[in-house]
């Protein structure tokens, strides 16, 4: 008796789809491949312009009632390190639009990092009460291009 061809002829056919799935499998998954890359490389160059705008370091001394200096210029996109010193009691640094709020001791400076994210003249206040003058410590911040 022969052995009918059936069954093989089923199972190559099979194997036919099987591999035809796989094939567009593979083509998707080299498409994701590809974009997954492209997106990659995209996030890299990003964190690399972000990197080489390096953080510019100011250093703030409150005292009763003013700070020193009572004006800062900054620029537009690069962080900026603000360090407050006090030159009598504790001191408060406030600037609303960025959400900083840095408060320092006599003899312990405080530092805040922050990047202003928009042009224009700002306004920092003091944010711990110091006396009489507390309500008119202020800080210029101009945020330059
Ligand atoms: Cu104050």
């Amino acid at each position: 008796m022969q052995i009918p061809a059936g069954p093989s002829f089923v199972h190559w056919h099979a194997c036919m789809a099987h591999s035809n799935i796989e094939e567009n499998f593979m083509k998707k998954k080299c498409i994701l491949l590809v974009c997954g890359f492209g997106l990659w490389m995209g996030a890299v160059s990003g964190t690399r312009l972000l990197a080489q705008a390096s953080p510019q370091r100011i250093e703030i001394t409150a005292k009763r009632f003013a700070y020193t200096p009572g004006e800062i210029t900054v620029k537009r996109g690069q962080p900026v390190i603000l360090v407050l010193k006090s030159g009598d009691v504790t001191h408060g640094l406030r600037i609303r639009e960025w959400n900083v709020n840095v408060k320092a001791k006599a003899g312990n400076p405080a530092q805040v990092e922050f990047t202003p994210d928009k042009e224009g003249d700002f306004i920092g206040h003091c944010s711990v009460f110091c006396g009489s003058g507390h309500g008119e410590m202020i800080i210029k911040i101009h945020v330059v291009a």
